[in-house]
This record gives C-alpha cells, sequence and structure tokens, in this order.
C-alpha cells in the first residue's frame, strides 16, 4: 500500500453520522484500501449556499495500492451506494466524498484536481485534517495548516461534536 491520501467527507441529509461511518465502512472494505486515521467530527455550518441544514464533517487518512484515478472511482461509486443526493450545486447531500491529497502530489486532470482547490478556504476540511495530518503541511503550499487556520474567517462555525476517543463534545474552536 505504497499510496497515501487524506479524504474529507461531509454529510447533512437523514441520519449524518451514520451517512459517514457507512461511506468509510465501505471504503475499507476495499482490500487495497487501508485506515490509517480518522479525525473528530464536527458539526459545521454550511459554506457556499447557507440555507441548508448543518454538516458533520470529518477528514480520514488511508494507504493504498490504487491510483489517485481509480480511488476517485471508489469514492465516486461509495457516493453512489450510499444514495447520494444533490438537487442544488453546493446544496445539501447525503454523503460527499473529496480526496484532498494524494501522497505529495500535484494532479490536474478534467475529473480530479490534487490537492483539492478549495481545501484552503475551507474550515470545516482544515480543521479536521490538522488533527491528523503530522506534518501540518499541504503539498506545495509554503504556509503550515494551523497559520492557515488562524487565517480564516468562518472557524467559529466548525465545532466538534464527536471526538476521536468517542465522547461527545461540543465546543467551538479556539473558544
Ligand atoms: O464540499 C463539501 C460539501 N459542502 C460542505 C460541507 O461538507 N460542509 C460545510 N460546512 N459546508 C459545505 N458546503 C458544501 S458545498
Amino acid at each position: 500500500m505504497e499510496n497515501s491520501a487524506f479524504i474529507a467527507l461531509g454529510s447533512n441529509i437523514g441520519n449524518r453520522y451514520d451517512n459517514i461511518m457507512s461511506a468509510i465502512n465501505q471504503l475499507v472494505s476495499y482490500s487495497n484500501i487501508k485506515l490509517v486515521n480518522c479525525s473528530s467530527v464536527y458539526e459545521t455550518d454550511p459554506v457556499g449556499y447557507e440555507d441548508q441544514d448543518l454538516f458533520l464533517n470529518m477528514v480520514i487518512e488511508v494507504q493504498t495500492s490504487l491510483s489517485a484515478m481509480e480511488l476517485l472511482d471508489v469514492c465516486l461509486k461509495t457516493e453512489l451506494e450510499l444514495g447520494r443526493k444533490r438537487i442544488i450545486h453546493w446544496g445539501p447531500r447525503t454523503i460527499d466524498l473529496d480526496i484532498l491529497t494524494f501522497n505529495q502530489e500535484n494532479i490536474e486532470t478534467e475529473k480530479l484536481i490534487v490537492p483539492h482547490p478549495r481545501m484552503l478556504e475551507r474550515a470545516f476540511v482544515l480543521i479536521p485534517l490538522t488533527e491528523i495530518n503530522a506534518a501540518n503541511r499541504i503539498p506545495g503550499v509554503d504556509k503550515p495548516l494551523n497559520l492557515l487556520i488562524d487565517e480564516l474567517p468562518d472557524k467559529e462555525g466548525v465545532r466538534i461534536w464527536k471526538r476521536k476517543n468517542g465522547e461527545d463534545g461540543y465546543e467551538h474552536i479556539g473558544s
């Protein structure tokens, strides 16, 4: 399993926690995907289209022998299998899986761009990512993750919902 990837998960329809856990179970049911690390689960204010329910978001790290494009196909298949519904662009969704980084690679194809092009603006991605990204870095970005987070305006909208150790929690980051 020579490749390492960070994947962001989000849900704001139905049982959000079950949706996220089912997606992770689905991913690790592939013999060539191994779960290495999980962040806490955060409840987050919607970004983009704001007139929708709160999201649960988290980030996982996997090791895989799949290529980035093969991993993308697995993510898309998982979204479909979990009955992803997305009526409004940027709107509510059962499950969303985004590959954030793949090794230290910069990939730009029609179907996939990594590092994920919008991750730097999203506290709901960077806060869980920084919990499990020991390097504190995104490939090709000079600033460490903690400084990038400091500069984000919407970090108050990201609150711990379930800690990594399983405890329920509800606190504002930075408060
Ligand atoms: O790109 C992921 C889907 N999404 C989210 C999300 O996962 N969490 C929050 N808080 N806002 C979002 N807006 C979009 S689009």
